[in-house]
């Protein structure tokens, strides 16, 4: 045993609905990165601390990783390889079931290639196990084994947690010698605003279907702290056309309505505090276009 402290970045990539953000939520222990059923939930990469024996593991949540077509696409596709390509580890979370017959493997084989092309010697995650046959795992286990590009393959469930401690240990140990980068009670290195415009987001995305959640942004323009204790947060929701705004709303407001609500209680369980949130719907037709709102989450615009 020795006292030295490790610290150092771990990246997470995969293909979209992998399970990246799950994974970082769950090694972290607390939710630093929002979640759906849905392909693309994530867009720009978050960190998230984890605190693991002597080692500080700041854990790289990236978009997912698909051939991509629009603006938004690039810069979340260019964002994910770019987490990867400064971090000290690099896992790439694979849905199993991509690979034991139950689903589309093209965008890991995609990874694969990249992967190869940089040299990477990456740690293998097989993920959502509690959803395959076992048998099934092994050869395709071997399968991406043999592709040569990692040096450690593991089974995990990030829901549930099976294997996700033996994750850890791994990726502790890999972190290099040094003082850790963030205080030890820091989870995510994600301003607040932008952590509430997530959780919102989130819950749109929840709630409405097809293209919708794909073509709108969530702004929080005011934080205010009030003496009590409580927050005060307004947000805008910019959408690409009026008959959007039109169903985010809903018949009598109840849509947006039911998205606030949902949103609310999670952040005042987020940020340990009461919160009132404030939710607006504007038309923005070209916020895809706009070159700010990209460097506002750190993405390239010109990706
Ligand atoms: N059964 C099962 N479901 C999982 C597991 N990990 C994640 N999921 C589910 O898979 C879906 C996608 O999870 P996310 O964590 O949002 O996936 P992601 O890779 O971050 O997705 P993008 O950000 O869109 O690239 C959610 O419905 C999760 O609940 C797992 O180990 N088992
Ligand atoms: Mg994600």
């Amino acid at each position: 045993m020795t006292d030295e402290t490790r610290a150092g970045f771990a990246a997470i990539i995969g293909a979209p609905n992998a399970g990246k953000s799950t994974l970082v939520n769950q090694l972290v222990g607390s939710k630093v990165s929002i979640v759906t059923h849905k392909v693309q939930t994530t867009r720009f990469p978050v960190r998230g601390v984890m605190m693991h024996g002597r080692s500080q593991v700041v854990l790289v949540d990236t978009p997912g990783i698909f051939a991509p077509k629009r603006r938004l696409d690039r810069a979340m596709v260019k964002s994910a390889w770019e987490g990867a390509t400064d971090a000290d580890a690099v896992v790439h979370l694979v849905d199993s079931r991509h690979w034991t017959g139950q689903g589309d493997k093209s965008e890991d084989e995609a990874i694969i290639g990249r992967l190869k092309d940089l040299g990477a010697r990456a740690i293998l995650a097989l993920n959502k196990i509690d959803l395959v046959d076992r048998v099934n795992l092994l050869a395709a286990t071997k399968a991406l084994f043999d592709t040569g590009v990692y040096s450690d393959v593991l089974m995990i469930s990030g829901l549930n947690g099976d294997g996700v401690e033996q994750l850890a240990d791994l990726l502790a140990a890999r972190m290099p010698a040094g003082p850790y980068l963030f205080p030890e009670d820091q989870a995510a290195d994600i301003p607040s605003r932008l952590i509430a415009a997530e959780v919102t987001r989130e819950k749109l995305m929840l709630r409405l279907h097809q293209e919708i959640p794909y073509q709108l942004t969530v702004e929080t323009e005011n934080w205010e702290q009030h003496g009590n204790g409580s927050v005060k947060i307004d947000q805008m929701i910019h959408v690409a056309r009026e008959g959007h705004r039109a169903i985010i709303l809903g018949k009598g407001g109840q849509t947006i309505k039911d998205i606030g609500t949902a949103s609310r209680k999670e952040l005042s369980e987020i940020f340990g505090k009461p919160i009132h949130l404030f939710l607006r719907v504007k038309v923005s037709e070209r916020w895809q276009e706009n070159r700010e709102r990209f460097s506002a989450i750190g993405l390239d615009f010109d990706a």
